[in-house]
């Protein structure tokens, strides 16, 4: 009963859908389509700009593989941020936020690429703790800089500060968010741009794009709510943390951004919504792509391209303004089974053209439009990196049975974390991996056990741990859906390869797959997408591969956030013996004393989820 409430509520299983679902062809051909010029076989000595956006500096431009190589600039760039609670007004609603800076979205953060990054957090609420991941940043070699609490540090206490200090080795665009529990949800977001080259040239960077649902309750009480019966709709959308409300109150907006024709703009596109996928478009303006998350892509043209959750696009357009409107709707979609939300209007912000009054546009969308809740499918990486096929048919070629992650769910549990557990009212969904929901411990931390060389944690089965112990070698992971839910799969200090997904076939039930001698042809091992969020599509699979280069302890989780909260999630303990722990550990552990003693003070609400 309730598990068919959780599904109606969110996917509509309309008897239409099915004809309108394209089939996905499993190894994309790259046919390069875009009528931008793209500055290839730049490297040292040119000088970065508009007709040169390949070049960065030095020996570094588009062609350098930052996996492996970035700049040291030596320089700094440091930032405070503030969490305070406060009533604001995204869309003219009053709403009891929790924000940076007094702000939502926090402020943007900017840095190019190579530099360090020393970003200070203090905790200025009553009653949460909090701590801050910089989403899409691999850390390479500081993983205790994440900002995962129950992984990687304790929570920042009210009235704590927290340094986190890291090198910004790749660029693109991005966000950062607060990762304990779903809190998030009530603002404490706001995005990233690390300045560095491009595969195609523009004339003027837009800055960031971010798109979100919108819940006017406390995302606390939507969580709870989401754990009881399914996710509840969200109640608006916003752009650039703005819109107008469906209740037509005072106060209210379409964010706007200035153009000036002739001119050809870099927008970046970030989802960073708790629940929502969207299509997005700009009318009358075709985007070309140039990069997936912190990954550089050969560009493709496209009028409508899809965001999950955590996904970033960097799109070029040019302001050529064919049908001389003067102002041009963009807009977000939800997605049948990505998500539901109270605005279904579409139009969600303006854009307009220099010398034209700002008026409600009357521009059309364009009709080239496939509802989908997957991944876009050319996303082609400029630098050219294949996967050892060899490994992975060594690894599954017989019987398929390694790495497997099953996901299930959501399975209707008594919840273990409240006191009141004879209650049956208070079953809550959980989803589980390989039959375990993940639950970290706040006080913790893997990362406080291993600088404490307390191998106790590993026995502990809600850790949902996976050691992976060997250096530079590949590790393959063939995920599973038991369940008509598509979830975006994000994994933390990697880009992963996506060698691999099922179609999209909802709501028919794929057969788990087997890998054989045989169908692992169907996989893309020559240069697969690299990003760090991929969706697992409903009742079909994914295939992911990293390489085990950098040492750490890495959630891999969906970042829907109520599905996390409910448990799917697992740990990579990656080559435990060589993370540097030495940098972090008085710090660690200064922290962890002083989240315990305000925990254990009655000022903190209860912890009820996995804790993520
Ligand atoms: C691309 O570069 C060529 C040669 O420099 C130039 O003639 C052409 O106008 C450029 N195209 C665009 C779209 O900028
Ligand atoms: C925010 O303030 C409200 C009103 O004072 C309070 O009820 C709530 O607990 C506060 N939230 C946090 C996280 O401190
Ligand atoms: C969104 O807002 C940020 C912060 O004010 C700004 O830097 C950025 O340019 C805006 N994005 C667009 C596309 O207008
Ligand atoms: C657009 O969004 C940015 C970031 O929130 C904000 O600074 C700006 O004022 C907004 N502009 C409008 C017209 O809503
Ligand atoms: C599957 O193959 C692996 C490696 O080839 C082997 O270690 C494992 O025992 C096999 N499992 C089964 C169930 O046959
Ligand atoms: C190791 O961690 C466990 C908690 O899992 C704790 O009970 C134990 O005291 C720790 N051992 C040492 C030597 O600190
Ligand atoms: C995954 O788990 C579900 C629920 O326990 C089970 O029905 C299904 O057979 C499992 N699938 C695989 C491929 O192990
Ligand atoms: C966080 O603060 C909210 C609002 O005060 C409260 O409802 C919730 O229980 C708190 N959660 C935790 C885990 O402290
Ligand atoms: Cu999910």
């Amino acid at each position: 009963m309730a598990v068919k409430a959780f599904l109606s509520s969110c996917l509509v299983f309309g008897l239409g859908l099915a004809s309108v679902i394209p089939t996905r062809p499993t190894k994309p051909t790259y046919v390069p389509r875009s009528s931008l010029n793209v500055t290839k076989g730049t490297s040292s000595g040119c000088t970065h700009g508009p007709t040169s956006r390949g070049c960065w500096n030095g020996d570094f431009s588009i062609d350098t593989d930052a996996e492996s190589k970035w700049p040291n600039t030596g320089k700094t760039v440091k930032y405070a941020l503030e969490i305070t609670n406060q009533t604001l007004y995204p869309d003219g609603v009053a709403k009891d936020m929790l924000v940076i800076n007094g702000q939502y979205p926090g402020p943007v953060l900017t840095a190019d690429w190579g530099d360090f990054l020393e970003i200070t957090v203090k905790n200025s609420m009553e009653h949460n703790g909090t701590s801050m991941h910089w989403h899409g940043i691999t850390q390479q070699n500081s993983c205790n800089n994440d900002g995962v609490n129950g992984v990687t540090e304790c929570p920042i206490p009210p009235g704590a500060t927290r340094t986190y200090k890291f090198q910004a080795t790749q660029f693109g665009s991005s966000w950062y968010h607060s990762h304990f529990t779903y809190q998030y949800g009530d603002g404490i977001v706001g995005t990233m741009i690390i300045n560095g080259p491009s595969t195609a040239d523009y004339d003027i960077d837009l800055g960031t794009y971010p798109i979100t649902d919108y819940y006017y309750q406390s995302t606390w009480d939507v969580g709870h709510a989401a754990e009881l019966s399914g996710p509840p709709e969200a109640n608006n959308l916003l752009v650039n943390g703005t819109q107008i409300n469906l209740n037509g109150n005072g106060g209210h907006y379409y964010n706007t951004t200035g153009l000036v024709k002739g001119k050809t703009y870099l927008l970046r596109l970030i989802n960073t919504a708790v629940d929502n996928g969207y299509m997005v478009s700009l009318d009358s303006h075709t985007f070309t792509v140039i990069q997936a998350d912190f990954v550089p892509i050969e560009p493709y043209e496209a009028d409508w391209v899809f965001l999950a959750i955590g996904q970033r696009l960097d799109v070029l357009f040019t302001a050529d303004d064919d049908d001389d409107l003067g102002n041009y709707w963009f807009r977000a979609i939800v997605q049948d089974g990505c998500g539901k939300n109270a605005n279904t209007q579409s139009t969600v912000s303006i854009f307009n053209y220099a010398g034209n009054d700002l008026a409600l546009p009357t521009s059309q969308a364009s009709d080239d439009y496939t509802p989908r809740c997957y991944d876009e499918d050319e996303l082609v990486p400029y630098i050219y990196k294949p996967v050892s096929e060899d490994d992975f048919r060594a690894a599954y070629g017989h019987n398929g049975s390694h790495n497997t992650l099953n996901v299930s769910g959501p399975s209707q549990v008594l919840n273990p974390l409240r006191d009141n557990q004879a209650d049956t009212s208070t079953k809550v969904f959980r989803w589980q991996i390989n039959g375990e929901s993940i639950n970290v411990d706040w006080e913790r931390p893997t990362l406080k056990y291993i600088s404490e060389t307390n191998d106790t944690f590993k026995a502990i089965k809600e850790l949902n741990l996976y050691e992976l112990p060997d250096a530079n070698v590949w590790a393959f992971w063939v995920i599973q859906n038991a369940f008509p839910v598509a979830h975006p799969i994000h994994l933390h200090g990697h880009d992963f390869y996506q060698l691999g997904a099922s179609p999209n076939t909802v709501p028919t039930p794929v057969a788990p797959i087997v890998f054989t001698e045989d169908n692992i042809d169907n996989l893309n091992f020559a240069n697969p997408t690299r990003r760090d969020v991929a969706m697992l599509p409903a009742n079909g699979w994914l295939v992911l591969a990293f390489r085990t280069d950098n040492p750490g302890a890495w959630l891999m989780h969906c970042h829907i956030a109520w599905h996390v909260s409910e448990g799917l999630g697992v740990q990579f303990l990656e080559r435990a013996s060589e993370i540097d722990t030495s940098m972090s550990l008085a710090d660690m552990q200064g922290n962890c004393d002083a989240w315990s003693s305000w925990y254990h003070g009655g000022q903190s609400g209860p912890k009820d989820d996995s804790g993520l």
